[in-house]
């Protein structure tokens, strides 16, 4: 069994785990498998060797470690499960799976009781290993270079998405296979919309320039924020804008270390922008874990009241949006360690001038 299983297990308060969720079966065998609308499941329980079940229109390779149990489509997928779950245990299924392959399985009693199994993979999930660390630093190296061509792509009544379109190859060019998300270019007072998609603006002298931008590199996944002014620096409102939400985000990034509340982490940023008197433009929690997905779970806001665990990675991202003045986030990436954490983007937070 492996140590991520292992770690899983031993986060759950079930006694078996059914996994269905294609990503988390991803993080725990190793292998991608995308069966549709059909069931895709891995069993694991302590002193056994994970099943996985795979329907036979989806041929695999063996895998080290695991019993593959194929199923087709005339199999009754609850007898096929029963063969295999003790039908006295507490199974965890995941938050995900459908309503369509749950209600059966309840109405079979399969199982003595289900529970949400899921937060015990994404708790783990949340600790990245060696190797993960790795991949997120390569990652988020390859999203700095990209943002320092992205910034030479700007002339006059360009449009955003005139940008936007030459970034998937930018990635490729640098080793990264796609994005992690849908690229944000916004022009001017499309930076004040936190989740603008790019369209046919064009770009004008004077514009504040936002890029939020992310790719995957061996499927992990970084997401890096610069906002740059168009060929004119900003004015003194817009200085101090951007100034604010620059403290706020190297103010939460000095606060990180093991064991503080990620609700705290969003205070300390928040505190800035609010003393600014800019606090009900900051609409959006600080920040998001991410790994094999851009957004996993765990969030960095005020509501969430978790201890940071050494190797947790999360985005560190205020904001201000002010229709009137500008919009502005600042966006980097984090390791946490014991004694602080690890910054991923070297990319700097100065104010600078592009185009
Ligand atoms: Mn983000």
């Amino acid at each position: 069994m492996n140590k991520r299983i292992e770690n899983v297990l031993n986060r759950s308060e079930a006694d078996e785990l059914l996994i269905s969720d294609p990503i988390a079966i991803f993080y725990l065998i190793n292998k991608r498998f995308y069966p549709g609308e059909r069931f895709l499941g891995l069993l694991i329980k302590k002193d056994m060797t994970p099943k996985l079940f795979l329907n036979v229109l989806f041929p695999s390779e063996k895998i080290e470690g695991v019993d593959i149990i194929s199923i087709s489509d005339t199999d009754v997928l609850t007898d096929v499960l029963s063969r295999y779950i003790d039908k006295d245990s507490c199974l965890g299924v995941d938050k995900t799976l459908q309503a369509r392959f749950l209600l059966p399985m309840q109405e079979n009693k399969i199982a003595r009781r289900f529970i949400n199994g899921s937060l015990a993979v994404d708790k783990t999930r949340a600790v990245k290993d060696e190797n993960e660390k790795q991949l997120m630093r390569k990652s988020s190296e390859i999203n700095d270079q990209a943002m320092a061509i992205l910034k030479t792509l700007v002339k006059d009544d360009i449009s955003e998405k005139q940008i936007a379109d030459q970034l998937l190859g930018i990635y490729n060019s640098l080793g990264a296979e796609g994005f992690s998300f849908e690229p944000i270019v916004a022009f001017g007072k499309n930076a004040a919309d936190p989740h603008h998609m790019p369209d046919d603006t064009k770009l004008k002298y004077g514009d504040v320039v936002l890029f939020d931008v992310g790719c995957t590199y061996k499927g992990y996944c970084s997401d890096m924020t610069r906002t740059f002014f168009y060929k004119k620096g900003p004015d003194k409102v817009q200085e101090e804008v951007y100034n604010l939400v620059r403290k706020a985000n190297e103010d939460a990034e000095n606060y990180v270390r093991k064991g503080v509340r990620l609700c705290d982490i969003d205070k300390t940023a928040r505190d800035v922008i609010e003393n600014g008197g800019y606090g009900r433009y900051f609409t959006h929690r600080l920040g998001h874990f991410i790994g094999i997905e851009d957004h996993e779970y765990g969030d960095v806001s005020s509501s969430f009241k978790d201890l940071t665990e050494t190797d947790n990675v999360f985005s560190i991202e205020p904001g201000i949006y002010d229709p009137d003045t500008m919009g502005c986030r600042i966006e980097d990436l984090v390791i946490v360690t014991d004694e602080g954490c690890e910054v991923l983007n070297k990319y700097p937070h100065d104010i600078e001038v592009i185009g």
